[in-house]
Parts: C-alpha cells; structure tokens; sequence
C-alpha cells in the first residue's frame, strides 16, 4: 500500500485540540472552560494533570507548522478555544482570542495547509455551564452565535468546517458517566445535553454556510462497531442496545431518520425536550460525516445502568487506551455509513493509538506499533473506499503527544513525542513512517 493508491486529491492530515495543546489558559483574556475547573478538582484527572500548559501550542504554534511540513500532511485539523473568544460564553468578542486564531490559519495557508476547524471540542465555557451547561437549551442558541460570530471572522479563509467534536462524549462521558467535564452523573442531563448538542449543530449549520462561500461543513462523531460477544439473543439485544445509545441515537436524527424509536422507549420518562422543528433543524444536510475510530466494541447483556449490557475485553493486541486493535472494524463502519445512511462524503477526523512511548538513549522514539496500527488501518480505509465509500480524507489523531483528558499526559497518542520539562518536540519512528508514506516511499516498520 502506497499514498498513491488513494486518489489524489485525498486529504491527508493530523488533528488536535484546544484544550489538548494549547495550554497557556490565562492569556490574553480567555475565560475559564469546564475543563479547567474539572481538571483542577481533585480526583477528577489521573496525576492531578491539567491543561494550563499542555502543549504550549499557543506560543509555538509556527514550530508545529514546521512539523506538518516536516510531515507533509496537507491539511491540519484543530479546534478553536470558545473561551478565547467570548470568555463569558456571549456577548461581544475578544479580539486577542480571535488574534491568535487569525494568526494561525494566516501562517497555515501560506505554508500550504488547509486549516480544517473544529468549533467545540468540549472545553464550554464555564459561564455557560453555570447557566445550566448542555442539558439546558439556551446553551444551543449560545453555540450558534458563537458559530455565526467566528465564521463571519474566518469564513473568508476557513472552507472547512466541523461543528461539534463527538458530542456522545460531551454528553454522556460529561453528565452521565462523569468522568469528563463538568462531571455530572444523570441519565435525564445527559439525554437532554445530547438533543441540545444536537441542535447547536444544526443551528450552526446555516449560519456557517452563509458566511463562508463555498464552505464543506460536516459534524463529527465517535462510533464504533457494536459486537454482540455470543450468538446468544440477549448478547445480540445488548450489542443493538449499545449501537443505539453510541451509534445511532446521533446518526439517525442527523440524517433526517428522528431519534431510535427503540432508545425512546429505553428513555421512557428522560426521553429528550424535543420542540417542533428541532428535528428538521438536526437534520439539516451537511457536506461531510466526520467518524473518529479508535476501536469496536464488544458487549454481553447485564443488569447494570440503564442501557443493561457490559463491554468484554477481547482480543490480544490492546492500546495504552487499553482499547482493542480492531482495523476491521474501520471498513466495517465506514461501509455501513455508506449504505444505511448515504452521506456525501466521509472523512475519518480521528484515528490513532496511545502506546508508552519514551526516547531509547539514542533520543529516538521507535513506536513500532503505532506504525503497525496506523497502516493496517489505513489498509482498511483503502478496503472501504474500493468497495464505494465515499472516504475522501483521512486525519492521524494527533500531530504532538498532548493532554488527553481524564487520563492527563499518561496517554501519548502524537506522531510527534513532546517531552513536557522542556517542551521539546521530536518526530518518533511513526511520524518518520507517515512522513515517508506520504512521499510514497515503501518502508515496512
Ligand atoms: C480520544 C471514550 C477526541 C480527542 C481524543 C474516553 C473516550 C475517548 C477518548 C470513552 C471513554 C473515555 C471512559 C470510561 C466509563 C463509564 C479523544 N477523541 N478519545 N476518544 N474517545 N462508561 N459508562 N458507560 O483525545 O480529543 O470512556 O467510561
């Protein structure tokens, strides 16, 4: 498999987030998010990590241009801070927040790299989540003026456009299972924070449109493949159980299908406030489907939580995620969204794997099996994109080791080792492999 047996006009990229990289949480007038608040309450990160420097992105964001040219990726997928820009949530914008994105997507495009922006990767700003967070409406209407706000000031050199960053995880990670921001644990929250995420989204859709001429927009979601772990029935209910709750609950209403009738009456009483019109306002059409895929998921029936299934360890090859390595499950996804769900165009907006990486004594970082997993997945995507998947892209989750939320800076996931004491940056053996798969050159690790 070389780069050139994907088309040639593929978008090739790697992907970030603001609160993963950034760092640099006080200046130039940011507002808090609900990540900082989570991340400094004991308890609720593992070593007590925050993100207050991360990554100090915000300061050496041209060193990390660098590193995609080094790459010779041609597209870079990051979020924008809403708390850099409207620190209260609402109301009129920060220039020195907007400053800093302009400066970014200005050094992108004269370095030839199309800046692909994500407007929510899950750092809220605070204020709103004190105003009721995502199970309260109003935060939808907040999302699209800051939607409308930020694209009529990129829209003239931003045409790509990702709304919302897997909002299953802002949901049910955030209010349900709280082992995210803002950390809360009810079923009603986070079934209501889903239906308002959903609808920011497709308020947000238009308002991009109008002011970027010409723009692709598309939201992105986490999915992954249910597997019932037997051949028994109950097994088979609990895999549905869980495609529904992860899966589908997000791609039916966008793709204009309304909410599972079969998660409705999961809900029953916590069933979402959805008002006339919120379900044409989802599915608004878009460009793109985005899918971040890490791994399948495999699930036997049980009488925990409200959904009633447990996910089972299986498989020998496990992530520092301790998530499966499954490349079949991509094709198996992406082929599945073509047929069930027809969108224009998919992209894969994340894929990659955590592994614990560390410099030998030479200073090199040889990560042999992120380059495995990177390849065989690609080998996949290439699978599905034979068999009429309208792939058009593909983004390596991440450019730089960063702060991967809950599990702070333990989990490495970079093509790009950041050694945290010194900010130093260094291509590991995996960044050299995509680096020389772009040139089209045949290396096997
Ligand atoms: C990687 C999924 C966006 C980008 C990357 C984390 C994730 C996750 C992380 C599930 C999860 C935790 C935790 C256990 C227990 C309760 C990021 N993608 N990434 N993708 N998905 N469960 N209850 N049912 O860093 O920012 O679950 O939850």
């Amino acid at each position: 498999m070389t780069r050139s047996d994907f088309p040639s006009d593929f978008t090739w990229g790697t992907a970030t987030a603001a609160y993963q990289i950034e760092g640099a949480v006080h200046a130039d007038g940011r507002g808090p998010s609900i990540w900082d608040t989570f991340s400094h309450t004991p308890g609720k990160v593992r070593g007590g990590d925050t993100g207050d420097v991360a990554c100090d992105h915000y300061h050496r964001y041209l060193e990390d241009i660098r590193l995609m040219k080094e790459l010779g990726v041609n597209a870079y997928r990051f979020s924008v801070a809403w708390p850099r820009i409207l620190p209260e949530g609402r109301g009129l914008p920060n220039p020195k927040g907007l400053g800093f994105y302009d400066r970014l997507v200005d050094a992108l495009l004269a370095q030839g790299l199309t800046p692909w922006i994500t407007l929510y990767h899950w750092d809220l700003p605070q204020a709103l989540e004190d105003q009721g967070g995502w199970p309260a409406r109003q935060t939808a209407y907040a999302f699209a003026e800051y939607a409308g706000l930020l694209s009529r000031h990129l829209g003239d050199r931003v045409k790509h456009w990702i709304t919302l960053n897997e909002p299953w995880c802002s949901a049910h990670l955030g209010y349900l299972a709280g082992v995210h921001a803002p950390g809360q644990q009810d079923l009603g929250l986070a079934v209501r924070a889903s239906h308002h995420l959903l609808l920011a989204h497709g308020l947000a859709v238009p308002l991009i449109r109008q002011n970027a001429p010409g723009a692709q927009v598309g939201i992105t979601l986490n999915l992954s493949p249910a597997h019932p772990a037997s051949p028994d029935p109950a097994d088979v209910a609990a895999a549905r159980r869980f495609d529904g709750f992860q899966n589908r609950w997000y791609l039916e209403p966008l793709f204009g299908l309304g909410y599972p009738q079969d998660m409705l009456a999961l809900y029953g009483e916590v069933a979402p406030p959805v008002r006339s019109g919120d379900l044409e306002t989802i599915a608004t059409p878009t460009d793109f489907l985005g899918v971040n895929y890490y791994t399948r998921t495999v699930v036997r029936n049980s009488t925990l939580g409200p959904y009633r299934f447990q996910a089972v360890q299986v498989g020998e090859e496990r992530t520092a995620m301790d998530w499966e390595v499954y490349p079949e499950g991509l094709a198996e996804l992406l082929l599945r969204l073509s047929r069930e769900y027809r969108p224009k165009a998919l992209y894969i907006t994340e894929n990659g794997a955590a592994y614990p990486d560390e410099p030998g004594p030479s200073g090199e970082v040889h990560d042999p099996q992120r380059i495995r997993y990177l390849e065989r997945h690609l080998a996949q995507s290439l699978e599905a994109l034979r068999e009429g998947a309208p792939l058009k892209g593909y983004f390596v989750w991440s450019l730089l080791d960063n702060f991967e939320w809950a599990e702070g800076y333990s989990r490495r996931f970079g093509l790009v080792y950041v050694d945290y004491a010194t900010q130093q940056r260094r291509l590991k053996a995996s960044g050299r492999w995509f680096r020389d798969f772009l040139r089209e050159a045949v290396v096997r690790p």
